[in-house]
């Protein structure tokens, strides 16, 4: 089996779930503040569509040791480790250095606690998409990242995680105003043994993107294939979206979304191969722009993965202002 198991439930089941030792991880969607704090409780400020709230939780096989050091929090089972940081923002035109900081807190706890392969990390931002200092936040968030991911890793373009940049609005902001409220938020899974990066061969490698999208590029694999032992497989799934070669395509959300599973479909079955097993979709969470509604969305990905795929659909701004959807996800082997 593998070390833990992944699915939704409502905020309800996911309060009771704190009392668990087996509770690796919750992630909570939502704008509100949330008053118990512990350290495998994660809340990304980002609404529901529809106005559901709903929770991710990561449920361990082993009972969980959970601890908090150099402003990181984290809990582990013995063979995964997750981990979560969140940096308040005193100068918005400061994103780089204080990414860059916040990356290498991550690294130095999951090596001294023993799981030093990061093979998942979320990434989310107030503004992303705002010019701040001469240079759009996402675009600095990239920089302060590969300063420290080129300077960890070795052999780094064969050892990416996988990953997700969000943003959401920050509260109080007025017209024209770099915000420095909401703060940066990285979450991330860990663990003993390196998994493998797979990449897309419908995309160019994000770390290999042109210079016109930013001074360093993206450090992200398109997914990594984790083998628990056992025959068991986990695909961690990076945020796809509507890119075919290094290029956005596609001005409306529905032919995004068409062009996106067909990148989702490419990336499952170069990892199926690659496990000598097929690898099918668990969860996906799907991010869309405001103002789009999750129906016709819900109908169109249920027809390409199956109905019985846990879907939660997330309001956020998506790291390219053209790109209106972006879907990730866990994919597993048959009995996972
Ligand atoms: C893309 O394909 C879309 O910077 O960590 C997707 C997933 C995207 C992760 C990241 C960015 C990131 O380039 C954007």
């Amino acid at each position: 089996m593998a070390p833990f198991t992944i699915l939704y439930c409502d905020d309800h089941e996911a309060d009771e779930r704190l009392d668990d030792d087996h509770l690796l991880a919750q992630i909570q969607f939502r704008g509100s503040v949330v008053a118990k704090t512990d350290p495998r409780r994660c809340v990304i400020p980002l609404p529901e569509l529809g106005g559901t709230t709903s929770a991710e939780v990561w449920i361990s096989r082993t009972p969980v040791q959970v601890g908090r050091v150099s402003g990181v929090s984290y809990a582990s089972n013995g063979d995964a480790l997750f981990l979560q940081v969140h940096s308040d923002e005193y100068a918005p035109d400061a994103l780089q250095p204080l990414t860059a900081i916040a990356y290498r807190r991550l690294f130095a706890v999951a090596s001294a606690q023993g799981y030093p392969h990061f093979l998942r990390i979320w990434n989310y931002l107030p503004d992303i998409n705002q010019e701040c200092g001469g240079l759009e936040r996402y675009r600095a968030f990239c920089a302060g990242r590969s300063q420290v991911l080129d300077a960890t890793l070795a052999g780094v373009e064969t050892r990416l995680p996988a990953a997700s940049a969000l943003g959401f609005p920050a509260s109080g902001l007025h017209a024209g105003d770099c915000s420095a409220e909401g703060g940066l938020r990285l979450y991330a899974l860990a663990g003993r043994e390196a998994g493998e990066q797979i990449e897309n061969p419908r995309q160019i490698s994000a770390f290999h993107y042109p210079p016109e999208y930013g001074p360093r590029s993206p450090s992200f694999s398109r997914a990594v294939l984790k083998h628990w032992g056992g025959g068991y497989y986990h695909l961690y799934i990076s945020g796809t979206a509507s890119v075919v070669g290094h290029a956005s395509r596609h001005s409306e959300l529905m032919t995004q979304l068409d062009e996106t599973l067909i990148n989702l479909e490419a990336l499952l079955a170069e990892a199926s191969q690659r496990a000598a097993r097929p690898l099918q979709p668990a969860l996906l969470r799907v991010y869309v722009r405001p103002d789009c509604a999750s129906t016709p969305l819900r109908e169109r990905i249920a027809q390409a993965v199956g109905s019985a795929v846990p879907m939660v659909f997330l309001q956020a701004d998506i790291c390219r202002q053209e790109l209106l959807i972006e879907i990730e996800g866990l994919a597993v082997s048959a009995a996972s």
